[in-house]
């Protein structure tokens, strides 16, 4: 990835291999794509249950995961096109987008409490905060049940910014989550300034926990950090049960991952008025 990164910048389009013509082609197409996926409003939301380690019945919360729709009805997960958007206005105009698909579910669903991602770069953007701006003001407490989840490569772009940001949020009720956790470059020293709610540990280390004893050291290394922090620890992409049963044993307050929900278009909410509806 940092070759493919260094190569697009530095190396002149004459000199630039196959490969990175048909990475930089790739991510062009993409990009259109989804601009045209923002136009013509194919974006969806897709939620996935976060839930009590002690108790893996009950749901903390459910993540809100942004799906594009491709033009013959595929569904996209985010993972596959953030990459390219991510730097570009178009990344914004998704967090905005998710942002309001997000607060109109609080508003339908007094009872969810949902996570959002959103990117450091959105931080200022005047229609991501115009959107939270209005949907406060005419419901003040809406705040108490939204998470704002921004990835540790992303908040370590602007670090002061994402400390002022936090401050002028948490006053609203609004929680914050670090997600991807390990993932990153994360200088430590700016815990103290930080004040995230809930770190979300990276799957690479969740994975084969059971079996993978690197996993168990450095997943337990990142659980204390959070821990000593007075965060709420999540861990990411749980697939077992045999790896849940070590991140139970390991003490992480809140289990996400396919074992106890894949991400759905269609969460109990949608589904039970589906079928009240038939
Ligand atoms: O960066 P973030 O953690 O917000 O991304 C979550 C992504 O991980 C989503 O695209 C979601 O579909 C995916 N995901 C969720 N649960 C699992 C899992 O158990 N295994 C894997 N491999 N991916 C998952
Ligand atoms: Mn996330």
């Amino acid at each position: 990835m940092a070759d493919r990164g260094r190569s697009a910048v530095s190396v002149p389009r004459a000199q630039a291999s196959p490969f990175d013509f048909a990475v930089n082609e790739n991510d062009h197409q993409t990009l259109s794509m989804v601009r045209e996926a923002v136009q013509t409003r194919r974006l969806r939301l897709a939620f996935q249950p976060v839930v009590l380690s002690a108790n893996t019945e009950r749901i903390g919360f459910y993540e809100g995961l942004m799906r594009v729709m491709d033009p013959t009805g595929r569904v996209i997960p985010a993972r596959d096109f953030m990459p390219a958007v991510e730097a570009d206005e178009l990344g914004r105009e998704i967090d905005c987008a998710a942002l309001t698909m997000g607060l109109n579910t609080l508003l339908r669903q007094p009872e969810v409490r949902l996570s959002i991602n959103m990117s450091a770069r959105s931080i200022g953007y005047p229609k991501w905060t115009a959107i939270l701006r209005k949907a406060l003001r005419s419901h003040p407490r809406l705040g108490e049940r939204l998470i704002l989840e921004i990835t540790e490569s992303s908040a370590m772009l602007v670090p002061e910014i994402v400390i002022a940001f936090m401050d002028s949020l948490q006053a609203d009720g609004i929680a914050f989550a670090l997600d991807d956790f390990g993932a990153g470059f994360t200088a430590i020293r700016y815990f103290r300034d930080f004040s995230f709610d809930i770190l979300k540990i990276d799957g690479q280390f969740i994975r084969n926990i059971h079996r993978d004893r690197d996993n168990q050291v450095v997943a337990a290394a990142l659980l204390a950090i959070g821990k000593q922090f007075d965060m709420l620890c999540v861990a990411e992409s749980v697939e077992h049960p045999a790896e849940a049963q070590v991140l139970q044993a390991l003490g992480f307050d809140c289990l996400q991952g396919y074992l106890f929900g894949v991400p759905t278009v269609t969460p109990v909410w949608l589904a039970d008025r589906a079928r009240v509806s038939a």
